[in-house]
């Protein structure tokens, strides 16, 4: 079911498109980007609110919150419904081609008379594109690869709301008495940054009203196909969901099938074979005389084929298995492990909620350490200044006595296309704790982006690299650089690389995090909360730091405090010459 807040998201972010497109005001398009943003991380329900009350939220103002309600009264927008009108639907989905942004859509679309996105690949391809002012070679290829991001998403939904959905049909399945157990399996189990669809198994000697119970919910668009143990329907979100419903006893055997990876199963059927035995969601059997060995929980499972019971996370066939079979699987990372957020907002910058907010928020959660790294002075559109950050850290010094969470003020820092970053070696000596980022010039060549975050890794104020492919999933492509570079540079200076947990980000990726391990390079894991419910991307964050194979001590803020002030205190001593206040590094080759 889509929450009213998140409808109210959808409608202020589309209206922030449209507006780009037709060349709109950018004060005014900011405004409805930060409201969709606040909307979204908004705590309570929106839909009972009136015009008052929503412009007591931040970053609501009264034309905003009218519309809100306008929504809630009469289902639509009228504003909203005029700029549709205005802009053809072609137009908008070339707006969700990566690399063009809406100003030029509108350019192809008034110019060429290009409305969608198959006559944009037909018009690069036959070169009519060239002739055209700003459209080069080299932009041309850019947006072929744009087109091709774009349709290789198609289908792919995004970890979160694949979870949400699994997780509210588990609850209701779960209370249909024939139902005995009933858990998600599949890519979502593995925790993949997206999912093609979600793989639900429900453990059933009556597999009749589980199924009736499914195929009635109310998230339940359409049933595409309904069987005696399979059944498969769509939600209203466009997402396909499986339920298979297995006999109890066959439970470990289905559970381990159904969770894939696909190329993990076939390896372990092989260590199967080789055993002569054979393996299918029904069970562990003998090949002489077809006789069950076991199936009930996964364990066993595992256990007879002499394998430690493997993490889904890490079941893509990435050498798993034989650190299964000699005892090495890593004591993977978990949320509980995590001692505290090193990279967070309030609405000193661009969050929506209030310092005290934040803390408290993290306070709930337990966290014995909480860093607040609002933007820093470079990214003008934040409005940052010294004096506010100042004024900021003293608010939290007063605010230390009120929680038991030790306070660090930090911030995040823009990495420029140079790799130098915001304000000079005094004032970043300040904090204690500084993130850097890439937020502009995504588009720089190789050479120069790599030599950019390799020497914002050499700064000895920066301690970690936040979301540092500035990827989006389905959305932006990653930075092009040479990673390895990176990653050497990043281990050989203590920097931490950010997994960050936001999920249309998870940046780190899994791939990349570990291939950044094998440099010997520290991480941390993130949220980069820009409001309270936003602390809980948390367990996206772990997901990707556990399919990277990372550990509690590859993780800088599962470590005690004081270990990890020496982490910050050791590289600044390291590449600080004692009374040069700032001199780089010499870089290594
Ligand atoms: P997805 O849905 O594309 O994100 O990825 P999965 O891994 O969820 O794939 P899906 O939904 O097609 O199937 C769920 C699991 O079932 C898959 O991970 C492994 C198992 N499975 C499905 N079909 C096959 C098959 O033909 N061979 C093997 N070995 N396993 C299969
Ligand atoms: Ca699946
Ligand atoms: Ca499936
Ligand atoms: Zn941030």
């Amino acid at each position: 079911m889509v929450r009213p807040d998140e409808a109210v998201e959808a409608l202020l972010q589309e209206f922030a498109d449209l507006l780009a497109i037709t060349d709109g005001d950018p004060y005014k398009i900011r405004a409805y980007e930060n409201a969709a943003r606040t909307i979204a991380g908004y705590p309570a329900d929106v839909s009972h609110l009136d015009v008052e009350s929503l412009r007591e939220i931040p970053n609501i103002g009264r034309s905003i919150a009218e519309k809100i309600t306008e929504y809630f009264t009469t289902g639509r927008i009228e504003a909203l419904e005029r700029l549709r009108e205005e802009i053809p639907a072609g137009v908008r989905e070339l707006v969700k081609i990566p690399t063009l942004g809406p100003r030029r859509a509108m350019v192809l679309y008034t110019d060429l008379g290009i409305a969608s996105v198959a006559q944009l690949e037909d018009a690069i391809q036959s070169g009519l594109l060239e002739e055209q002012h700003g459209f080069g070679p080299k932009t041309a290829a850019n947006l072929l690869h744009g087109i091709e991001l774009l349709t290789q998403s198609k289908g792919r939904i995004p970890l979160r709301d694949a979870l949400a959905t699994a997780e509210e049909i588990i609850v209701h399945l779960s209370a249909v008495p024939a139902c005995m157990t009933c858990t998600y399996a599949g890519s979502l189990r593995r925790m993949c940054e997206t999912v093609g669809d979600v793989d639900v198994l429900a453990a059933s000697t009556e597999p009749e009203p589980v199924m009736d119970a499914f195929t009635r919910l109310p998230i339940v668009a359409e049933v595409i196909a309904r069987g005696p143990t399979k059944t498969s329907v769509r939600t209203a979100t466009s997402l396909q969901v499986d339920l298979r419903v297995v006999p109890p006893a066959s439970w470990g055997a289905a559970l381990q099938y159904f969770t894939g990876s696909k190329e993990h199963n076939i390896r372990v059927r092989e260590i199967a074979v080789r055993k002569g035995l054979k393996l299918s969601e029904y069970g562990l059997f003998r090949v002489d005389d077809d006789s069950l060995v076991v199936s009930e929980t996964e364990e066993e499972v595992y256990a007879k084929l002499e394998l430690a019971w493997i993490p889904p996370t890490l079941r893509e066939d990435r050498g798993e298995i034989e650190a299964a079979r000699t005892g090495r699987l890593p004591r993977l990372v978990t949320v509980a492990d995590i001692q505290g957020d090193l990279h967070t907002h309030t609405d000193l910058t661009d969050g929506a909620a209030t310092l005290s907010e934040m803390l408290a928020a993290a306070q709930g959660r337990g966290y014995h350490y909480y860093a607040v790294t609002d933007h820093a002075k470079n990214l003008t559109m934040q409005r940052m200044t010294d004096e506010k950050m100042l004024d900021q850290r003293s608010r939290l010094r007063m605010l230390a006595d009120t929680t038991d969470m030790e306070l660090l003020h930090g911030t995040e820092l823009n990495i420029e296309p140079d790799g130098e970053v915001d304000w000079d070696a005094d004032f970043l000596a300040g904090f204690d704790l500084r993130v850097a980022s890439i937020h502009s010039r995504f588009g720089q060549p190789r050479k120069a982006m790599t030599r950019r975050l390799v020497r914002a890794c050499e700064n000895p104020h920066v301690n970690i690299i936040g979301h540092p492919t500035t990827r989006r999933i389905n959305q932006r492509p990653p930075v092009n650089a040479d990673f390895d570079a990176v990653f050497e540079a990043a281990a050989a200076t203590g920097t931490a690389l950010e997994v960050n947990s936001s999920p249309d980000r998870l940046d780190l990726p899994d791939d990349l995090i570990l291939r950044a391990r094998h440099h010997g390079v520290k991480f941390a894991v993130n949220t980069d909360a820009h409001a309270v419910a936003q602390l809980d991307f948390l367990r996206y964050g772990v997901g990707t730091a556990q399919r990277g194979w990372l550990t509690p001590d590859d993780v800088i803020n599962t470590w005690p405090l004081e270990k990890l002030r020496e982490f910050v205190a050791a590289k600044q001593e390291r590449l600080t010459p004692a009374g040069v206040p700032h001199r780089r590094a010499p870089r290594r080759t």
